[in-house]
């Protein structure tokens, strides 16, 4: 698929310090091990109903990620799919009575223009699901060849699961219990009570064909990918098995980043997908966490049609961590367009004092977890000193802009 294209990144003098990110299986902040060119993949959406703050707040997140990265010196090779056939996106083109692949074409070249309204750095490889088919069926045909996969005795719809058992170690990256995993397997597309199954928790890999699906050919019969080997498959036919980041939400935690990693591990024989699981927070608005299925939505395009300045949501969910769960709200907003509106002033000034002091405090904190509230308090600081006492280095203005621009995304 086509992806979308960003503003150069500009480069700053010297180099930031070495990305340390928390990681979901290990618990703990620790270096990112990225070679010379870092590798990431992140979930993309399933286009249906595009662009929500929680959806900007995650890829806002690898956004900066991948920021860092080029600050680091590193490389990057970033990848990120379209989940463009899954049940939801289905029923809602039923609903609106238009075809799948029209409404999927249709918010996904939303996501696009909000995504380049945000200034979020594209993926290399933007890999919608009806793409990767063939990729989906090799890992099928060698899971079941090797005994990861089995097919459920029901002549009807012979669908294909992947055995949670399959891995040794499984469940090493959620750490969690059976009967947590349980519960958010059928909370999370799950199905346990399907007949046949040798253990509940096995996960739908080739979905048989269904009366009015879309089904493709393949050597266990025509059908669908499952959810977890769409990323699987993507991810190990882009990348490899030397994945640096695997990102996404925190919802993503279990099944699907558990199976995901299942599935390419049972072909890799690797002992971890990732190096790194990396997920960030929920946003809610109104009470609850934002979600399409809920409703209680806060489009990026209706804020830019709003005329928001795309920098004042970039600010407003960066005021909190990544991987604090947090509310947007109107307040947000409010505190994020005068914080866009100080730095303005601050950096169109003819001289101000000094900015490496201020810059390198900025890198120092995304580095380290990216602590984005510590970050836009260290240009705060700056920005304030700026305005109340002047200072006497013409070119700090311009170089502390440039900083907020290549680190944070954020054009003044
Ligand atoms: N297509 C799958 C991933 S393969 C999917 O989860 N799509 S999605 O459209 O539901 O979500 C896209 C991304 O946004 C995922 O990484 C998800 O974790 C994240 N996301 C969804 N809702 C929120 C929210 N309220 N706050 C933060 N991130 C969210
Ligand atoms: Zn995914």
């Amino acid at each position: 698929m086509r992806s979308w294209s960003a503003d150069e990144v500009p480069v700053l003098p010297g180099r930031g310090p070495a990305l340390r990110l928390f990681d979901t299986a290990d618990r703990q902040v620790r270096p990112v091990s990225a070679g010379d060119t870092a590798t990431m993949y992140v979930c993309g959406i399933t286009p249906y109903d595009a662009t929500h703050l929680g959806h900007a707040a995650t890829y806002l997140t690898f956004d900066l990620v991948y920021r860092q990265w080029l600050d680091a010196g590193n490389d990057v090779h970033y990848v990120q799919n379209v989940t463009d056939i899954d049940d939801p996106l289905f029923e809602r083109a039923a609903r609106d009575g238009i075809g799948w692949r029209e409404l999927g074409d249709r918010e996904t070249q939303l996501f696009r223009d909000d995504m380049a309204a945000l200034r979020v750095l594209p993926p290399r490889d933007y890999i919608g699901a009806t793409e990767a088919i063939g990729e989906v069926i090799e890992l099928v045909e060698k899971m079941l060849a090797s005994g990861a996969a089995y097919v459920v005795d029901d002549p009807e719809y012979p669908d294909v699961y992947f055995r949670a058992d399959a891995v040794a170690h499984f469940g090493y990256e959620s750490g969690y219990n059976r009967e947590t995993m349980l519960a958010l397997f059928s909370e999370r597309g799950g199905d346990p009570d399907r007949a046949g199954k040798a253990d509940p928790l096995d996960a739908l890999m080739w979905r048989a064909e269904r009366d009015g699906e879309p089904a493709w050919p393949s050597p266990f019969g025509p059908g669908r990918p499952g959810w977890h080997i769409e990323c699987a498959a993507i991810a190990l036919s882009r990348i490899g098995s030397d994945l640096d980041i695997q990102g996404g939400g925190s919802d993503l935690i279990f099944p699907h980043h558990e199976f995901s990693a299942a599935h390419a591990e049972s072909v890799t024989g690797e002992r971890r997908f990732a190096r790194h699981y990396v997920h960030a927070g929920m946003i809610g608005w109104d009470g609850h966490k934002m979600s399409k299925s809920r409703g209680n939505l806060v489009l990026v395009s209706r804020l830019r049609a709003e005329g928001v300045d795309p920098g004042a949501i970039r600010l407003g969910l960066f005021a909190g961590h990544y991987r604090q769960d947090r509310f947007w709200s109107p307040e947000v907003l409010e505190e994020a367009q005068a914080r866009l509106a100080r730095w303005r002033t601050a950096t169109t000034l003819p001289a101000g004092p000094d900015a490496a002091d201020a810059i390198s405090r900025l890198r120092r904190y995304l580095a380290d977890d990216l602590d984005t509230p510590k970050a836009l308090a260290a240009v705060d600081a700056w920005s304030a000193d700026a305005i109340s006492y002047g200072g006497h280095d013409a070119d700090a203005p311009r170089l502390m802009s440039t900083a907020i621009d290549a680190l944070l995304g954020v054009l003044l």
